[in-house]
């Protein structure tokens, strides 16, 4: 999430919810965590962000783009949220805008009920990574999305607002401030290859090992699994001929496949069942992937111990133990082979 440190706590409800429409007819109930959002069909349908306003680079917008004013609350372990901290560190963005990130593993964010949701860490120390809420003090992200709208009663996500919409705003509102303003992760001659790769990408790939691992019934599995396997073979195509996914330069399709294949090995292929065929047995796909992690600041925003512990340890209904798998323990900074395509 992206929040104004300057009018949050005191304008919230105006400014900052503006309700988006409920997509899915097939939901029972509102849900509360990824882990209801079920279609009768035993499917995983995810619900839509709410909070979808805009930063401007206009001073005079209602959001100006302004050093300091906003921060951003993030989980290491989450793809949607890593894709604006790899953003932060490749836009130059980081000394601009602060962030802070949940502890890993969903605890219960309320006495009162048994919600289980993203909390804070009472100290700096409890979890390495994780710090106490610096701007509100909060317990947890429950409670910020509740003092930004009083009657909020859907999911309490990281990030707060829509992270492919934070993503565009980091890459073109701020460029006044960023120290690499130059680079343009959405050039206009790219844009609608771009948003092509994001569509299908996003529903075989990105969500796809979501709509895997939270699958209640076979048929919704195999359905996700086939079309995941179909999306995988394609990208593996496109990366035998060129370095990225649009061509020879950097794009945002990649920083969005990007955070979906650094997990894939590690927790997607065991936890979300996606063990077909591992990253690492895809050639192209897997030097890519180090590729990426090798571009200056992206490492930082990979913590693969909060993203284990999160996932191993936070959907009981998928794994109730809780145990955490040893390996496989991949170095994403040993050597790869994607120089040999030129820009
Ligand atoms: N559309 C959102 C999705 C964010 C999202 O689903 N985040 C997950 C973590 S990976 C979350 O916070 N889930 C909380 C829950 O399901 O209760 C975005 O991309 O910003």
């Amino acid at each position: 999430m992206l929040l104004s440190r300057n009018w949050f706590g005191f304008r919230p409800n105006k400014n900052f919810c503006t309700l988006t429409e409920f997509p899915s007819k097939l939901l029972v109930k509102m849900a509360r965590s990824a882990l209801d959002e079920m279609s009768d069909s035993g499917a995983f349908a995810r619900t839509a962000s709410t909070f979808r306003n805009f930063i401007q680079k206009d001073p005079s917008s209602q959001f100006p783009a302004e050093s300091g004013r906003y921060h951003l609350y993030v989980s290491y372990a989450c793809p949607w949220a890593s894709r604006c901290l790899a953003y932060l560190k490749i836009k130059g963005l980081d000394k601009a805008i602060s962030f802070t990130s949940v502890k890993p593993i969903w605890e219960r964010t309320k006495e009162s009920d048994d919600h289980m949701g993203w909390v804070f860490p009472t100290s700096d120390t409890e979890v390495p990574g994780a710090e106490p809420d610096p701007l509100n003090g909060a317990k947890s992200i429950r409670e910020l999305y509740e003092v930004a709208s009083t009657n909020y009663s859907a999911k309490y996500t990281v990030p707060l607002t829509e992270s492919a919409e934070i993503i565009r705003m980091f890459n073109s509102e701020f460029n006044g401030i960023a120290e690499n303003a130059t680079l343009d992760l959405n050039p206009p001659h790219l844009q609608s290859q771009i948003d092509k790769a994001n569509e299908w990408i996003y529903d075989g790939i990105n969500n796809g090992v979501y709509k895997c691992g939270f699958a209640r019934k076979q048929g919704p599995y195999n359905e996700a699994a086939n079309q995941l396997y179909e999306a995988l073979d394609k990208c593996e195509e496109i990366l035998g001929i060129q370095r990225y996914i649009c061509g020879n330069t950097l794009t945002e399709a990649d920083i969005r496949l990007f955070v979906t294949l650094i997990r894939f090995d590690e927790v997607y292929a065991v936890h979300f069942k996606c063990n077909k065929k591992l990253l690492r047995e895809y050639p192209n796909l897997f030097n890519y992937t180090k590729d990426i992690f090798q571009i200056h600041g992206v490492s930082s925003t990979v913590n693969m111990e909060h993203i284990k512990r999160h996932y191993y340890g936070s959907h009981p209904s998928i794994n109730p133990f809780g145990i955490i798998p040893l390996g496989p323990d991949i170095d994403y900074s040993s050597p790869h082979d994607r120089e040999r395509f030129s820009a």
